[in-house]
């Protein structure tokens, strides 16, 4: 029987299925990887109300019982972060990966929701700056997080990228890669990755009439998958990039508010 490589993801349950910790495990099962949850916050959408979000997070003992079940009784090969709605959370995310010594960690730092460029919660942003970007091997924001990171006024630009880039490497991740997409006005989507030496532009075509809600959960649920099967984080973060080109490319509609990536072949 081949190995079987296992990853977490510490995320919230979007209940309609597209974004969090369920495109993370469909991800997962498409990379052939074993995937395991620890659920944050459940997030409901209101179909009276434009499909409002609403989120309920769980309490931090609940989730602490999650972390212990996985982390200790299981053991993993990956893992990555999604939405933590609390400092005291990402405080609990940063020792349990010290006190497991836990590799291959990729923090995808979301601290704002779909369309809303507003950190959601201030304290637990500042916590994920401070304690867990630290600990990252791979840190995934997109345009709007990485001026937040990199404590920059915007990132609309491919040099303000590569400058935000070097100022979130020296926060102590390993390995940084900017989603630039759909914010700035080029005819690409463009994630830039610095290792701390190099930049390596990874293009995709602008696309257009596709639904993108939880591509940036995939994008990296999809590299955690590859890192937990030892694939170098060059050949990871390229392979995340194509995957999710080709589940935008099949992204169908849900409702009248939104739709999904298609994460199966
Ligand atoms: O795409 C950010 C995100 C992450 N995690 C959960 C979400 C969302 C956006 O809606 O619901 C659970």
């Amino acid at each position: 029987m081949p190995k079987i490589y296992k990853s977490l993801t510490i995320a919230g349950l979007d209940v309609s299925g597209e974004a969090g910790m369920n495109a993370d495990l469909k991800t997962f099962e498409e990379f052939g990887v074993y995937g395991m949850t620890a659920m944050t916050v459940i997030v409901a959408c209101n179909p009276r109300n434009n499909w409002s979000h609403d989120i309920y997070p769980i309490s931090l003992e609940i989730i602490e019982k999650q972390l212990e079940t996985v982390c200790e009784g299981v053991g993993i090969d990956s893992l990555k972060t999604g939405m933590l709605g609390s400092k005291n959370l990402v405080e609990l995310v940063a020792n349990t990966i010290k006190n497991h010594n836990l590799k291959n960690i990729v923090v995808d730092p979301v601290l704002v929701c779909k369309g809303i460029d507003e950190i959601m919660v201030p304290d637990a942003a500042k916590a994920i700056k401070n304690l867990l970007i630290p600990l990252a091997d791979v840190v995934t924001p997109n345009s709007f997080e990485a001026a937040y990171l990199a404590d920059m006024e915007k990132v609309e630009t491919i040099d303000e990228a590569e400058e935000a880039a070097r100022k979130i490497y020296q926060l102590g991740a390993k390995n940084v890669v900017i989603k630039v997409g759909s914010r700035i006005e080029i005819e690409n989507y463009i994630d830039i990755h610095f290792d701390g030496k190099n930049f390596t532009h990874h293009k995709s075509p602008k696309l257009n009439d596709v639904y993108n809600p939880g591509a940036g959960c995939t994008f990296s649920a999809a590299i955690a998958a590859n890192l937990a099967k030892n694939l170098p984080v060059s050949e990871a973060v390229k392979i995340a990039k194509n995957y999710v080109n080709q589940c935008l490319q099949s992204s169908f509609k849900l409702n009248q508010y939104t739709g999904s990536l298609k994460h199966w072949k």
